[in-house]
Parts: C-alpha cells; structure tokens; sequence
C-alpha cells in the first residue's frame, strides 16, 4: 500500500470522532415526514446528514427539503437575540429590554386607540400549541378582535367549502393508504409531485393497480405526467369546469340516486341550474375540449371507487370556495365519499395547514373549530380560559384585510409570528406601505425576513429543531415532534415567547405553562366536543402510536382515519349540495390589448414559499438560485423574448425583473412565475386585492399582465 492510501485509511478512522442524532420533522409542508438528523463531528467540522424514520404517513420517505432542512435551521444569520430599531439600525437587547419596550408601547397604543389597536398575525408553520396559544393571546392578553394567519391565503376556500358542504372541515376525508386501491382519481390544481413529493408513491401504486388519473391544470407538470388525462384548462375557469362534469353526469343518468336521496340535500335546485347550461359554453369558457371534459365526467361516475383532490390551483382564486364545492358536487351525486377508496381531499399546504386552522387564529374562530359568534361556543371556552364570556372579543377581519386596516390607520400595532407577509400578500406594494406605517411592530422570526426588516422590534424564535411540539399532517393525523437541539444563543420557542409576552403585560395567570404539553393538555379539553376533538389524543399515545387522527374524544379511542361514513357533520347529517355559478361573482382580470397574458403563480421542488429558509440552504438555492417566468416558445416569439434573457413583468400593480424560461408545457395564453424570491423578483407587486367573498382567499391564480424584454 502505498504510503498516500495508508494515510488517507488512517484519517478515515479518526474522521468521525463522535456522532449525535436529534429526532424530528420537517419544518416544511403538510407530509410532515419524520427525519433523523445525524451530526458527525470531524475533527473540529460537523457534517449533517437528514435521514428518513418509518412512520404511517410517509413510510420513512424525505423529499430534497426535507434532506437540506437543516441548513437553514443551523445557518448563520440566525438571529439568536432580541433586536430593537435604534436609529434605524437593528441592536441586539436583552430580552428584558425588549418585553419592558413592547409593554410601554402596548400600554400606550391601547390606551390611546382601544384594545383593536393591536393586532396579531399568526401562521400555519406553527406547532397546534403556538396556534392555540396565540389565539388565546389575542382574545385574552390583547383582548383584541384582530388576529388572522396566513393560513388564509392557503386553506381557506378549502375550510370553507369543506365546512358549507359537509359541516367539518379536515383536508383529506380517507387516509393516505386508501389512494393506492382507488380506481379513478382527479388532481385539480395540484401539482403534489413538486409540493408533497412524498405523497407521490401513493398515486403510483394507484396507477400500477389499473386507476385511471386525471389531471386539471393549465400547465405540464411532473404531476400531470402520470395523469392519464390532462385537461389544461385556461386559468381561473375550473368553476365552470366542475359545472360541466356534473351536467355530463346528469344528463347520462350516472349519478347515485340512492346515495343523493339519503345523504344530500339541493339536489333538485342543482339539476335545475345545470339543466340551464349549455356545455358548448362551457367548453369554449374553460378552454377543455368537450370530448375530454366527458371522458373525465363518465370515468370518474362510472368506476365503482373514486378521489378527487384539489389544491391551490382551483382554491386561490376569487371564486376559490365556490370552485371547492362545485367539485364537492361531482363527489356527491356519485356518492364517492364516506367508503373504501372514495373521498376527497385538499392537499394541506404549510406543515400545520390542518391544525392550525381549527384551534382559534382565524378571524372568527374559538379552539376545536368553534365559532367566537355562538353564544354556547363562547361560554365553553371562556370557562377554559377562565375568563367571562362577554369579555371575549367578537370575530375580527381576514389577513389582507388586517393589512388594509394598518394602511387605514384603523389598526396600530402588530405582533407578527412566523410569517413574511410583504412577500406573501397580494398588492405586495400596498402591504409594504402598510407595516411601514404601523407604530409599533413586533416580529418573531428566526431571521431578519423582508417583512421583519419593517419591525421595532424582532424576537428570535427556536426552528423545528429545538421546538417540541404536535402538527396535524395532511391526513388530519396529529403528530409529536420532539425537541432535540438546544435554542442557539438567547433564542426561545414561540409559545415561550407569548407567555412572557403576556405576563409583561400583566396577563400571566392565563399563561401559566412550564411545558408544550402543559399547553397541548389545555387544548385537549378547549377542543373537547368541538369538531375538530383532540380531548383523547395525550404526548403519550403520539409517542406509542406515531400519530393519531381526529375527531379523537376518548383516550382509548383509536382516532377517526375515514370520515362520514354514516352521516356528514350539520345537524340533519346530511351534505349540502350547491348551485354555482359559472362565473365568478367577483370578476377576475380579464386580458386585454394592454395586459394580453395571464399570470399564474405557483411553486418549484426545491423551495418553500417565501423562500427566506430554503434561500438560505446552499444546496437547494443551487437548484434554482433566481426566479423564472415560464412562457410558450410562439408566445415568447410574439413578445421578443428570447430564452433565459431578463424580462419585465407587468401588471396594473407593480412590475418585476425576472428570467425567461421557454417551455412548451405552459398554455399559449398564460404565463407562470414561481413565489420563492422577494425584492425585484416579488411576483405579489403583481398580483391584485380582490378576495373570495365567503373565505376572503386572494385571487393568487390569475391577474393580467405584459411582458417585454430588458
Ligand atoms: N416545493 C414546495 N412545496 C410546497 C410549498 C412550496 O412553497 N414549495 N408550499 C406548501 C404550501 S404552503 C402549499 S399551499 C402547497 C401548494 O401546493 P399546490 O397547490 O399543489 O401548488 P401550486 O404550485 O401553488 O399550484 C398547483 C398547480 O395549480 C396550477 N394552476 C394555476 N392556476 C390554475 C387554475 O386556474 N386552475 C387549475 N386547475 N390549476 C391551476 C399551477 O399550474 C400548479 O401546477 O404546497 C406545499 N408544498
Ligand atoms: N402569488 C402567490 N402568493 C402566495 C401563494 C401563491 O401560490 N401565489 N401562496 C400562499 C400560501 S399557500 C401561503 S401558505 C403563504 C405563505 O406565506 P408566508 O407565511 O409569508 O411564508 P413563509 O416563507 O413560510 O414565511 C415564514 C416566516 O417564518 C419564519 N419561520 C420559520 N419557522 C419559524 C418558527 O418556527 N417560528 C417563527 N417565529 N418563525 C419561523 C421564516 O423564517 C419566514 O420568515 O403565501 C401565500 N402567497
Ligand atoms: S418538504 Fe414535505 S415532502 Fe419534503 S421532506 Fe419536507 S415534509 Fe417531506
Ligand atoms: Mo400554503
């Protein structure tokens, strides 16, 4: 052996001189797969490695986030202290420094301007317990109406279609394992093989059982390519679309009368509101061939078992809800929910999409997915709380509406956990403007994010890491992530934060916890008898059984994997069908001479949403390190854009700079921009304030633009 092998064996055996495992999650989306980090020390460097643990959901698979997760999470511009704006400049403090700040500031605004001076805005990333915490700080350490989260710019036409048709709201009505023995499936307006990449094995193992997949999305994407079918609708038009699927199968005579009589109500208002459509206009509306809107109506009615999913794609948009249960519809005249392998789902997006919209952050809610306008709802929950009932505020406004009363003056002051919504809003540009005239604001972040860049003040939250705590994945599963690393520097956990918070401002003694389980334990009996019910589900069990799914109201109950097999949730347990529209009542942009393209607006693999985490991990910032706008070669001719040069996008908003990406898989008449950059590259300057009327969703899916080389 030479003398350069013996050298290099010898250094290989010393390499790792001690390993450390940390059990966690994923911080990113709503598979929540479970991981191992494994920390080798190499001498005096540490090399990481994220490796896959066998749970329910996703069977020990890990997605390229969830394997680089760890480089934002130990990176270096963690902020580690409080920081206070000091002549414009960000100084570190003590944490006592920053609490007496924010309770002279409190104290001021509120006695000047009333209680709704202050708002909070919360997140979906957050563990049920933060969720839940941070309601009850609003309503009780505030005493504030306004408190919203940016779950409602992803879930809410999703809840609230949900919640219209069936009275309960859980994002997937059958568990994950029931995909794969389904024997037809609809993906509308998701793109799950770029955005829950490990869900994927399930649609796979569905296709090599014989199930016919189709597909609706304007675009070619790595989802569409295992569909069967793809109809590449013009963006925005899928209400229409879902109108067209339920005439087909009427006038067919495939609906299941059985099932329709004894389940539904509406169905005769319905039958006469389609009886007055013509498909013709349907087809030229959404731009799908009739022939291929009946091969899909007639497979998904015909087969004896059927899921249909949606996603952003059909949700974000101003008719987001009435899309949701215009779908809901093509479910329920063919009985395909409530048995084997027959369902629906909307694909949760962030990681607690599903718990965190049901323990009290939205507008209008109280825990278990109560509502704060129901007198008996109410009384419950102030019991908990120990609070008096008519000292609970009143339901409040929607997110972006929360930023329109900022911009008004209406609302003064601002904690913000976890969120980056002056990138994430839409009419970004307004939003900007906004959180520049607040007060005072507080962020709590685990970086200086374009929108923290805004605050007085910034407190530094511990990542997935460090925080322990429950997530409810995308099956509706609730699951224990535990903590492993400690919180770097003088960071600390957000509920932790909240509790000081609120003991600053003289409000300790209804947050007294030493633990996220002494949290999770009051959530239990807030949730009790509501309808998202955690009251059975302890740390304990999380641990022995991997996870659980609710409605869960004993503690020997096994958890509800399928749900509304014997009767839906509104009182006469039966499902609401609905008479939808084929247009919008909120009208979407349409193109004009000045504006000729849509936009649409969506994600790549290898981010995740604002990107102010995965920018920061080399590894994925190298897949793609700046943002696109994919357009149709002929469409790119037509406009003189070359590939891969830097284009101007504009709308009647805003304009951005971003690359040209020429791609045959996008309609001619739409072009697409991811959301993962900030800055010049903000695709929100874009895109419009319009909301859905029933859930207050963004129209995140279309606006119209032109586009012109630089
Ligand atoms: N890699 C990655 N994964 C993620 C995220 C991420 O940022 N990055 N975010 C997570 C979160 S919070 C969410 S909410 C989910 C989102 O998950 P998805 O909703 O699946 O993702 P999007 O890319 O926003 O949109 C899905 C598809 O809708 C299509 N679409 C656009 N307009 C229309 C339309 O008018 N009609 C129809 N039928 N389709 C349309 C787009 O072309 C796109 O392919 O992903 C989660 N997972
Ligand atoms: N045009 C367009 N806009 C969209 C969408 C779209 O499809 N199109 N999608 C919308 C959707 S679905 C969503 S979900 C929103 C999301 O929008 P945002 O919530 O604004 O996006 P994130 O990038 O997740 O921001 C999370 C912030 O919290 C910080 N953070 C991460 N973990 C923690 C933690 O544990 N504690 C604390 N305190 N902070 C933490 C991160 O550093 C980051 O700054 O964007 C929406 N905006
Ligand atoms: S991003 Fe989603 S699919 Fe990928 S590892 Fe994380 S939780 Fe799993
Ligand atoms: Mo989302």
């Amino acid at each position: 052996m030479t003398e350069r092998l013996l050298r290099y064996f010898r250094e290989k055996q010393q390499d790792v001189q001690s390993e450390k495992t940390y059990d966690t999650q994923c911080p990113f989306c709503s598979m929540q797969c479970k991981m191992q980090l494994v920390e080798q020390t190499i001498v005096t460097r540490k090399r990481y490695t994220a490796i896959g643990i066998h749970n329910p959901t996703t069977l020990g698979r890990l997605c390229m986030k969830g394997m680089n997760a760890h480089q934002h999470a130990l990176h270096a511009s963690r902020i580690t202290r409080p920081l206070l704006k000091k002549n414009g400049e960000f100084v570190p403090v003590s944490w006592d420094e920053a609490l007496n700040y924010i309770k002279e500031q409190v104290t001021l605004i509120q006695a000047k301007h009333g209680h709704d001076a202050m708002a909070v805005y919360g997140s979906a990333s957050i563990t049920n317990e933060e969720a839940y915490l941070l309601g009850k700080f609003a309503r009780v350490g505030l005493q504030t109406k306004y408190i919203d989260y940016n779950g409602r710019l992803c879930m809410s036409a999703a809840a609230t279609g949900a919640n219209q048709t069936f009275g309960a709201d859980r994002g997937l009505t059958n568990p994950l394992s029931e995909i794969p023995h389904s024997r037809v499936i609809i993906l509308a307006g998701t793109n799950i093989a770029e955005c829950q990449p490990t869900i994927m094995p399930y649609f796979e193992q569905a296709k090599e059982n014989g199930a016919y997949l189709i597909a609706i999305d304007p675009r070619e994407t790595a989802t569409t390519k295992i569909a069967d079918l793809h109809l590449k609708i013009k963006p925005g038009t899928d209400a229409a679309l879902a109108n067209g699927l339920v005439k087909i199968i009427i006038d067919e005579q495939l609906i299941n009368e059985d099932f329709i009589r004894t389940r539904t109500n509406g169905f005769d208002e319905l039958k006469q509101h389609i009886g007055a459509l013509n498909l013709e206009d349907i087809a030229e509306q959404t731009n799908v061939p009739l022939e291929q809107m009946r091969k899909a109506a007639m497979k998904f009615a015909m087969e004896t078992s059927g899921m249909l999913f949606t996603a952003r794609g059909i949700e974000q948009q101003t008719d987001g809800t009435a899309a949701v249960r215009g779908f809901l519809n093509v479910v329920l005249i063919t009985g395909k929910i409530g048995k084997p392998y027959s369902g629906y789902g909307a694909i949760t997006g962030q990681g607690n999409g599903q718990g965190a919209r049901e323990h009290g952050q939205k507008a209008d809610q109280l825990p278990g997915y109560r509502s704060i306008e129901n007198e008996d709802h109410r009384a419950y929950i102030a019991k908990v709380w120990g609070v008096n009932p008519d000292e609970l505020p009143r339901k409040g406004v929607s997110a972006y509406e929360m930023m329109e009363k900022i911009n008004d003056g209406d609302i003064k002051g601002l904690f913000l956990m976890c969120s980056n919504p002056a990138v994430s809003s839409p009419n970004a540009n307004l939003v900007k403007q906004a959180l520049s005239k607040l007060t005072f604001f507080v962020a709590i972040d685990l970086f200086i994010s374009e929108t923290a860049k805004f605050a007085d003040v910034i407190l530094p939250a511990s990542s997935y890491l460090e925080d322990e705590g429950t997530m409810t994945n995308v099956e509706g599963r609730v699951t224990l992530r535990e903590a492993s690393r400690p919180c770097p520097g003088e960071a600390k956990h957000d509920w932790q934060i909240i509790c000081e918070i609120a003991s600053t401002l003289g409000k300790g003694r209804y947050f007294p916890y030493t633990s996220a389980e002494d949290i999770f334990n009051e959530l239990r009996e807030a949730s009790r008898g509501g309808i998202a019910d955690y009251s059975g589900i302890t740390y304990d069990r999380l641990r022995q059984e991997g996870g659980i799914h609710w409605p869960c109201p004993e503690p020997d109950h096994p958890g509800t994997g399928r749900l509304f097999e014997d009767s839906f949730a509104h009182p006469d347990h039966k499902a609401a069908l609905s008479v939808i529209p084929n247009e919008p009542v909120v009208p979407k942009e349409k193109t004009t001479a000045e504006y000729p393209l849509f936009l649409t607006t969506g994600r790549v693999m290898s981010h995740y949403l604002t990107g102010v985490q995965t920018r920061k991990s080399a590894s994925l910032a190298a897949r793609d390190f700046e943002s696109f706008m994919e357009i149709h070669p002929k469409t790119a001719a037509a406009h003189n854009i070359e590939d891969r040069v830097l284009v101007n996008i504009e709308s009647p908003r805003g304009s951005i700079t971003v690359r040209s990406k020429w791609s045959e898989h996008i309609r001619k008449d739409t072009v697409f921009v991811p959301i993962h950059w900030a800055d010049a590259q903000n695709v929100n300057d874009l895109i419009g304030d319009s909301l859905d009327p029933a859930c207050k969703m963004p129209g995140f899916k279309v606006c119209a633009v032109r586009v012109r080389p630089i």
